[in-house]
């Protein structure tokens, strides 16, 4: 399964031309296995609508879809899981909810996150903020690779790298220890998902 990752961001992929449904059918179709609907400022009908949508699409591929935030959302579509950072729902309450077979990530931007996340109860860690990236504001660290890999060197989880990952950083990613990269705008500002998805798979496989 590709470890390539799509987290989605509605507005950067209307700037370049395109519904997110088109984004994630064009990624899906050229491999990716990895999507999380992230979106900040839609109304919960709005979000419901979306995921339903993108449900239907990743079922088609075999990829996962994984809900950011939400865990009521992912429940009313039946997800394949939910991701959750440091300020949301704590993950033991997740788990309770979504119930023991379905997915759960947890956003870690230190080592210190890391060590109090030792006995949660997660099946991957997303690892933030590699590189500086304007898509996301509030950023509250900036690992760097040496970064990246001191934390996914104490931790035996699946592990993504988020934050400033496209085609020229991609391949100092792979040659970490981190399972994965997830991408924005990489993938949902291209003129074209399905080549930008496939482009980040060869210089992934290649690194
Ligand atoms: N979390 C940390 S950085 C980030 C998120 C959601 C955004 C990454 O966006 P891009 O465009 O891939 O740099
Ligand atoms: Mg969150």
């Amino acid at each position: 399964m590709s470890s390539l990752y799509l987290v989605t961001d509605s507005a950067i992929a209307q700037q370049a031309g395109h519904t997110l449904a088109y984004v994630v059918d064009e990624a899906c179709r050229a491999g990716i296995r990895w999507v999380q609907l992230r979106e900040k400022s839609l109304s919960t009908r709005a979000f419901l609508e979306l995921g339903t949508v993108l449900k239907r699409i990743t079922q088609t591929y075999g990829a996962n879809l994984i809900i950011n935030d939400r865990v009521d959302i992912a429940l009313a579509i039946d997800a394949d899981g939910v991701h959750v950072g440091q300020d949301d729902m704590p993950c033991s309450l997740v788990r309770s909810l979504i119930g023991p077979n379905k997915i759960i990530g947890l956003s870690i931007n230190n080592l210190a996150e890391l060590e109090a996340a030792r006995d949660v109860d997660v099946n991957y860690l997303g690892i933030a903020t590699i590189f500086p990236t304007s898509t996301k504001q509030d950023t509250s660290s900036l690992l760097g690779l040496e970064g990246l890999q001191l934390i996914c060197q104490r931790t035996t989880l699946p592990t993504f790298a988020i934050g400033g990952i496209n085609t020229r950083t991609i391949q100092e990613i792979a040659r970490t220890r981190a399972t994965g990269s997830a991408v924005v705008s990489a993938i949902c500002g291209h003129p074209s998902p399905y080549e930008a998805t496939r482009e980040l798979i060869k210089l992934m496989d290649d690194a």
